[in-house]
């Protein structure tokens, strides 16, 4: 028998040969792989973004005073004008609703700069705004020092409006410039966001991006950063619904983070249903392994709208997502190993709506009131590996009968991502009753399942790829909205 917080039986020691990315020797077995692949690790900037969960993007530009999803880059920008824009506002709401770090669409599709960039005029400041002198990715990024907040921007690679797009050197130098000015003008930067969305269609204008160079920047002015969609530290998890995958790892061939690969995969058209939908498969499964030739952390981020629309727009002020939705979007993002990157776009005002911080603040309350109490706490754990190290039996003997329908686990992930397949169990009076099952956890893996009564809860690991490291276990009771 042992306490909780001893898990020793099944930490794992942090191995030597830990890093981000192997390769894979043509020498090598499958047993060789798979041991490679459990011992892949996040790099610490991948790791602390794994641990921030909630993330938000504000979707905010001309789109915003169009009443648009995609701006073709021709708007006149005198329409740009939000009188009342409080960034502290955004910051404070999004903080009150639990969530960690915000990415502002510094630069949309129609190349817009919320910035008063000195490499073009279609800028804040050629717009009535503060006469001119206004910069919003400032006050964003004020806002998250004063408030302690993750900071991120989101800059478009495909621009409608500069007429440099296609002469692929000028336009990849122009973005070097951009980038230069968002990473050393603001102090520090979290997340750097590359869409992979290009609507130009087959005889559109034909940019190649210098994606090499621009990492290389980012890594030399902000070397914490996470390069995020068309980069390589985080990926998109391939849909907007706000639904992860059952089995998501975080141990990718490294073939997934190719440009071709993100890129034919991203979206073409302003439809919400990208093409390529790459939800179907579980990328990182055994057999997707024995044919890579390396193997690399490359987590999945969820990115969903709060709203049907990534911008505002007036007629969906009562289709907000509602504090139950948000909740579902919680499980199956955060709780299948994922980050969650919700949306929340700021009105023409420059003001989140009271609609939308009103849904958050509920949700935040469902997530405190289900979360708060961990009714594992106090058991007394009695585990067992398994005759292969790579399944273990753990007995939760709980401090008393308890009701409870959800399940979380988490997986120390600096160790690496291992476990295969697990069942949780239920202990009736008289025999093991499963309640649940499950294949990856990776950071956190939470279930829902019909409320049980009972006061032994057994976790068995069926299948790992090394010996299974677990971090957490919790047992909690959904609270009614
Ligand atoms: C997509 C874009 O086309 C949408 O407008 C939005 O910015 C979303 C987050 O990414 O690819």
């Amino acid at each position: 028998m042992r306490s909780l917080l001893s898990l020793s039986l099944i930490l794992a020691a942090v191995s030597a040969s830990a890093q981000s990315a192997v390769s894979i020797l043509p020498t090598d077995n499958e047993q060789a792989i798979i041991r490679k692949a459990a011992s892949v690790v996040p790099a610490p900037r991948q790791l602390r973004w794994q641990e921030l969960e909630l993330t938000a993007f504000f979707h905010f530009g001309i789109n915003t005073y169009m009443n648009r999803e995609w701006g073709d880059g021709k708007e006149d920008i005198s329409i740009f004008n939000p009188e009342k824009l409080d960034a502290r506002q955004w910051v404070r709401i999004a903080k009150a609703a639990g969530i960690k770090q915000v990415i502002l669409t510094a630069k949309h599709h129609d190349g817009f700069c919320l910035w008063p960039s000195k490499y073009t005029e279609h800028t804040v400041a050629h717009t009535p705004w503060k006469g001119g002198k206004g910069d919003v990715v400032k006050e964003v990024a004020d806002a998250c020092k004063e408030y302690g907040m993750g900071f991120g921007v989101y800059l478009s690679p495909w621009d409608r409006n500069s007429a440099v797009y296609g002469d692929s050197a000028k336009y990849n130098e122009l973005f070097l410039h951009m980038l230069t000015e968002l990473l050393t003008n603001y102090g520090r930067v979290d997340e750097v966001w590359f869409d992979g969305a290009n609507g130009e269609g087959p005889n559109g204008r034909k940019q190649v991006y210098a994606f090499e160079a621009w990492y290389k920047l980012i890594r030399h002015l902000q070397p914490q950063a996470v390069i995020a969609i068309m980069g390589p530290d985080v990926r998109w998890v391939g849909t907007e619904s706000g639904d992860g995958r059952l089995t998501e790892w975080s141990v990718l061939p490294v073939s997934a983070s190719t440009q071709e690969n993100i890129a034919a995969h991203s979206q073409k058209d302003m439809t919400f249903a990208p093409l390529g939908n790459m939800m179907g498969e579980d990328l990182g499964g055994r057999d997707k392994l024995m044919t890579a030739s390396g193997l690399i952390w490359y987590p999945s981020e969820t990115d969903v709208s709060i709203r049907p629309g990534w911008f505002y727009h007036p007629a969906e002020n009562n289709k907000v997502k509602t504090p139950s939705e948000l909740m579902n979007i919680y499980f199956s993002s955060v709780g299948r190993n994922s980050v969650l990157l919700l949306n929340i776009p700021p009105n023409k005002d420059g003001l989140i709506s009271p609609e939308d911080s009103a849904s958050l603040l509920g949700w935040k309350e469902l997530r405190e009131k289900t979360f708060s109490q961990n009714l594992a706490a106090g058991a007394v754990i009695d585990s067992k590996n398994g005759k292969k190290d790579t399944t273990a039996d753990i007995v939760y003997h709980l401090a008393g009968s308890k009701t409870f329908d959800v399940v979380m686990l988490q997986e120390n992930i600096r160790v690496g991502q291992r476990v295969e397949r697990f069942v949780v169990e239920a202990w009736d009076g008289a025999a093991w009753k499963q309640i649940t099952e499950g294949t990856t956890i990776g950071y956190k893996r939470l279930l829902r399942f019909p409320a049980v009564t009972t006061d032994r809860v057994r976790l068995r690991i069926l299948s790992s790829r090394l010996n299974p490291a677990l971090a957490k276990f919790g047992l909690y009771k959904l609270a009614q909205p």
